[in-house]
C-alpha cells in the first residue's frame, strides 16, 4: 500500500489533480474527501477481485445475511482502520496541513437502519469479514435513509435523509447483475408433461439493481461484499408520452421505483404498508434469485445441484423481515429449477436460519392475507400450502387440539404470520441474549420449540470492538496497547489483562485523563449545537438509544424532576454535579415518544436556568442520534443507563459499547445487562427493579396496583402530579399522554414500580462515584470484561455452531 507518508502524500495529490484537475490549494475539504476515498477505495478493489475470485475457486460455503437494515455510519475511518493505514494516512495529510477527522466528517452516515437490529447487521459485516469468513449482507439500498431529526422548541422536528446527494464513492452499480421482481397479477397451476407448472400473468415487473458496497477485513486481505437493491423500471409509457401526457408517462415509473425510495423509520412497531411488504418480497426475490445464479455457476445447473444448495449457501434472516426467503426459495427450486416439493423443501429449511430480535407483542409481524394474495399471489399459494402440511403434521402429534393448531398455523385470523413461516421455514432459530433466548423458548415460541426442540438457540449479541473502541476512542485504545501489548485488538477477550491494573493508581489517573479528554470533545459540541456550557467534571449520564415507552426514559425523566425538587427543597443536598444527557429518535407515528422528548426537553429548560441550581444538574437532549453521534458521546459517558423493563429488551448493544468505553451500567436485569453483570461481577454495575420472571408473573397473574405505588411514595406522588398539575411551563394537557400510560393503564412497564429501587441505585451511584479511586477501578473493569461483547466472538458462534462455514484465507496475489 503506502511504504510511506511520502509515498501517500504523492499519491493523494496526484488523485486530487487526475480526479479535479486541481492543486491541494485550490481544493475544498469535500474535495479531498472524495480524492482520499478514491484512493482507498482502488486498494480495496484489488483486494475485493482476489476474494471473489478465490472465493469461487475455493467452492467454499458462503453465508448471506439478509436484513432489512445495515447501519454502516461512516466507512472512510472504518476501512482506513481496518487496512491497517490509519497513521500513515493521518500523517501525510497533516503534512499538507489537512486534519484526518475533518476530512472524515465530510462522508454523510449511511443512516439505512433504525437501531440496534441495523447497527448489529453492520458490526456482523465488520467482524465477517476480519475472521476471515466468506459472509456478505444483502439488503436495500434506500434512497432515502433513517430521517434526519431536529429539535424546534422541544418537539421532534423529521427532515428526509438525502444521503446520497453527493455521489456514495464506495458502492459500484452492477447494472449487469440486475434482476427481475415479479408482483401483482394472477397464477395459475397447468399440468405440462406430467408436471405441475405454475403460471404468473398480468404481473408487474419491476427491475432490482444491485449496488455493491465492499466490506473490508482487519489485518487479512478479505474483502466481502455488501449487496444493496435499488429498484428501476426501463418502464416506459410511450403511448401516453406521444399524446403530450407526460406526467401520465412517468407515474408508472415512479410508482415502480418507490419500492426502494424510503426506510420505514418504524422500531419494534409495525405500520403494516404494503410498500413495507413490496419492499421484503423485493430484496429477498432480488437476494436469492442472483445467489442461486452464482452457485449454478459454480456448483452446477442441474436439479440434482440445486438439491444440495444447504451445502455450499447458507442464508441467515435477521428477524422476520425477510422471512418471505422461505417461500421464495420454494419458488425459485421448484418454478425455475424443477425441483420436486419435498426436494424444495428440505434444501430450503437445511439453507434459511433465524435470528427473533423482539418479543414485544405489537412488533411480531403478521400480513393480512388479502394483502400477500393480491402483491404476491405465488408467495400465498406457497404459503398455504406449507401451512396446510404444517398443520397436518401438528394433527399428527395433538390431534383434536385445535386451539394448539390455531396458536400455531402460518396461517389464522386473515393473518400470515411472519415468525411462524420463519421457524418452520429453517433450521435453527435464535435469541440474542441468555434471558430473551429462554422467554423464546419457554414463552413466546413455546409450542414451537416443544415440537421442534432441537432447532432453538441462544447467540449473545456484541459490538465491533474495531469500530466502538479502536477507532471512537484512539486515546483509550492506545492507552490499552501500552499497558497490555496489541493482542487485543486480533483477540478482545485479551481486555482481560486490564484487570490486573485496576487499583493501579496511575493507571487510573490516565484511564481518568482520557475520560476527561473524551468529556472535554463532547462539551465543545454540546457548546456548538445548543449553547450550553456543561461542567466536564460533573458526572456525564448517557441514556441514548430509540425512544420507546419499554426503555423507560420517562423513568429517567422522572428521577431527574425528583432530584429537582429535592434540591430545590433543601440547597444542601449532598449530590455530585451530574449531566444527564440523552439522545434517540421516536417513529413519526408514536405519539407517546414525541411527548417524552418534549417532556426531556421540558425539564431540560426548567432545569439549566434555575439559578437555585446553579449548574448541580444539567439536562442535554442532542438531536440526530446517529452512528456517527454515538461515537462522539460514548466514549465521553460515565453512566450508562440501561433501565428497560425486565423481559423487554431483547439484549440492547448500547450497553456493551459503553461499557467497553468505561463507562459503568445501571440498569435492570434485562437482556445482555444480566451477561455484563456475570463478566463484571456484582461489585462492578448498579442493578435495580424487578426480575424478567416478576414482570411476566405480574403479566400473567396480576397483582401489581399503580396506585399502590403512587400513594405509597410522596416523592413519585409529586412527580406524577407534575406532569398536569401546571408546574411545568406547558400548556395543562401538554403530557396527558405520558400521565395516562402512567395511571391510566396499570403502568404497563412498570415505571412506578421500579421508582424507589432506581432512586436507591442512583443514590448509590453517586455514592461510589465520590471515591474516584473505587469509581475508576469500576470503569476499568468494565473496559477489561468486555472482550465477550465484542462481535468477533458471536459470528465465530455463528459460523460454528448455525451456518458451519470455515474461514478462507484470501491470498495477496
Ligand atoms: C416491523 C417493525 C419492526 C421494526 C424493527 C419490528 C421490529 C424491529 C426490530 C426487530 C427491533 C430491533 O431493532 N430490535 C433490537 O434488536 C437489537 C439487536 O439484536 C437488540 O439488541 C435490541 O434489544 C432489540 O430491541
Amino acid at each position: 500500500m503506502f511504504a510511506s507518508k511520502e509515498q501517500f502524500k504523492e499519491a493523494f495529490t496526484e488523485k486530487l489533480q487526475t480526479l479535479f484537475g486541481q492543486s491541494l490549494d485550490e481544493s475544498s475539504i469535500a474535495d479531498k474527501y472524495v480524492a482520499l476515498s478514491t484512493l482507498i477505495r482502488e486498494i480495496i478493489s484489488k483486494r475485493w477481485y482476489r476474494s471473489n475470485q478465490q472465493y469461487s475457486l475455493s467452492k467454499e460455503k458462503q453465508v448471506y445475511y439478509f436484513s432489512m437494515e445495515f447501519l454502516l455510519g461512516r466507512l472512510l475511518g472504518s476501512n482506513l482502520f481496518n487496512l491497517g493505514i490509519t497513521e500513515v494516512c493521518r500523517q501525510g495529510l497533516k503534512d499538507l496541513g489537512i486534519e484526518l477527522d475533518e476530512v472524515e466528517a465530510v462522508e454523510h452516515d449511511a443512516g439505512l437502519g433504525n437501531g440496534g437490529l441495523g447497527r448489529l447487521a453492520a458490526c456482523f459485516l465488520d467482524s465477517m469479514a476480519s475472521l476471515q469468513l466468506p459472509g456478505h449482507g444483502t439488503g436495500i439500498r434506500y434512497r432515502h435513509g433513517m430521517f434526519e431529526q431536529k429539535i424546534v422548541d422541544g418537539y421532534q422536528i423529521e427532515l428526509p435523509d438525502n444521503w446520497l446527494r453527493d455521489g456514495y464513492v464506495w458502492e459500484t452499480r452492477k447494472a449487469d447483475r440486475a434482476v427481475t421482481v415479479k408482483f401483482g397479477g394472477t397464477v395459475r397451476l397447468e399440468q405440462q408433461a406430467g408436471r405441475l407448472v405454475a403460471i404468473h400473468e398480468n404481473y408487474e415487473s419491476v427491475l432490482a439493481v444491485p449496488y455493491d458496497v465492499p466490506v473490508v477485513g482487519a489485518n487479512c486481505h478479505t474483502v466481502n461484499t455488501l449487496r444493496l437493491w435499488s429498484a428501476e423500471t426501463n418502464h416506459f409509457d410511450f403511448s401516453s408520452f406521444s399524446k403530450g401526457d407526460f406526467l401520465k408517462a412517468v407515474e408508472q415509473k415512479y410508482s415502480l421505483e418507490a419500492t426502494s425510495q424510503i426506510l420505514y423509520p418504524d422500531d419494534n412497531y409495525p405500520e403494516g404498508k404494503t410498500l413495507r411488504l413490496k419492499q421484503q418480497y423485493f430484496f429477498v426475490s432480488a437476494g436469492l434469485q442472483s445467489i442461486v445464479r452464482r452457485y449454478k455457476r459454480t456448483h452446477g445447473s442441474k436439479p440434482a445441484d440445486l438439491a444440495r444448495i444447504h451445502k455450499k449457501i447458507a442464508i441467515h434472516i435477521n428477524d422476520t423481515h425477510p422471512a418471505l426467503a422461505v417461500p421464495e426459495l420454494m419458488r425459485i427450486l421448484m418454478d425455475e429449477e424443477g425441483l420436486s416439493w419435498d426436494q424444495a423443501w428440505e434444501a430450503t429449511r437445511k439453507t434459511i436460519s433465524y435470528t427473533n430480535h423482539t418479543i414485544l407483542p405489537e412488533a411480531l409481524e403478521k400480513w393480512p392475507v388479502e394483502m400477500v394474495k393480491t402483491l404476491l399471489p405465488r408467495m400465498y399459494m406457497i404459503i398455504e400450502e406449507l401451512n396446510e402440511r404444517f398443520c397436518a403434521a401438528l394433527w399428527e402429534k395433538y390431534s383434536g387440539d385445535w386451539e394448539r393448531i390455531r396458536a400455531m398455523a402460518l396461517v389464522s385470523d386473515g393473518y400470515v404470520h411472519m415468525a411462524h413461516l420463519a421457524v418452520v421455514g429453517s433450521h435453527s432459530v435464535n435469541g440474542v441474549a441468555e434471558v430473551h433466548s429462554n422467554i423464546l423458548k419457554n414463552e413466546v415460541l413455546a409450542n414451537f420449540n416443544r415440537f421442534y426442540p432441537l432447532r432453538f438457540n441462544n447467540k449473545t449479541n456484541g459490538v465491533t470492538h474495531r469500530r466502538w473502541l479502536a477507532k471512537a476512542n484512539p486515546k483509550l485504545a492506545e492507552l490499552i496497547t501500552e499497558a497490555i501489548g496489541e493482542g487485543w485488538l486480533a483477540q478482545p477477550h485479551e481486555l482481560a489483562k486490564l484487570h490486573r491494573y485496576a487499583h493501579d493508581p496511575a493507571f487510573q489517573n490516565r484511564i481518568k485523563f482520557v475520560k476527561q479528554c473524551n468529556k472535554k470533545r463532547l462539551a465543545s459540541y454540546i457548546q456548538d449545537k445548543i449553547g450550553l456550557a456543561v461542567d466536564t467534571n460533573s458526572i456525564f449520564d448517557v441514556q441514548a438509544k430509540r425512544i420507546h415507552a419499554y426503555k423507560r426514559q420517562i423513568l429517567n425523566a422522572l428521577h431527574i424532576l425528583d432530584l429537582y425538587n429535592r434540591l430545590k427543597a433543601d440547597p444542601g443536598l449532598a449530590i455530585e454535579p451530574r449531566t444527564f444527557i440523552f439522545s434517540g429518535k421516536a417513529a413519526t407515528g408514536y405519539y407517546l415518544a414525541k411527548r417524552i422528548i418534549k417532556f426531556i426537553n421540558t425539564l431540560a429548560q426548567v432545569i439549566n436556568h434555575d439559578p437555585d441550581i446553579d449548574g448541580r444538574i444539567k439536562v442535554v437532549f442532542l438531536e440526530n442520534y446517529s452512528v456517527s453521534l454515538a461515537e462522539l458521546i460514548i466514549p465521553a459517558a460515565d453512566v450508562s443507563e440501561q433501565i428497560s423493563t425486565a423481559s423487554k429488551e431483547a439484549s440492547g448493544t448500547g450497553n456493551m459499547k459503553l461499557m467497553m468505553n468505561g463507562a459503568v451500567t445501571i440498569g435492570t436485569l434485562d437482556g445482555a445487562n444480566i451477561e455484563i453483570k456475570d463478566e463484571v461481577g456484582d461489585d462492578n454495575i448498579i442493578i435495580f427493579g424487578l426480575t424478567a420472571e416478576q414482570v411476566l408473573n405480574y403479566y400473567k397473574y396480576g397483582g401489581y396496583n399503580v396506585l399502590d405505588a403512587y400513594h405509597g411514595n410522596s416523592r413519585i406522588k409529586l412527580v406524577v402530579d407534575q406532569l398536569i398539575n401546571g408546574f411545568l411551563p406547558v400548556s395543562q394537557d401538554e403530557f396527558d399522554s405520558i400521565h395516562h400510560s402512567l395511571m391510566r393503564t396499570n403502568d404497563e412497564y412498570f415505571v412506578l414500580k421500579d421508582f424507589a429501587g432506581y432512586a436507591a441505585a442512583q443514590a448509590k451511584l453517586n455514592k461510589l462515584y465520590c471515591d474516584q479511586r473505587a469509581w475508576q477501578a469500576m470503569a476499568i473493569n468494565n473496559i477489561a470484561f468486555s472482550g465477550r461483547f465484542a462481535s468477533d466472538r458471536t459470528v465465530s458462534e455463528y459460523a460454528i455452531g448455525i451456518w458451519k462455514i470455515k474461514p478462507v484465507v484470501i491470498r495477496e496475489n
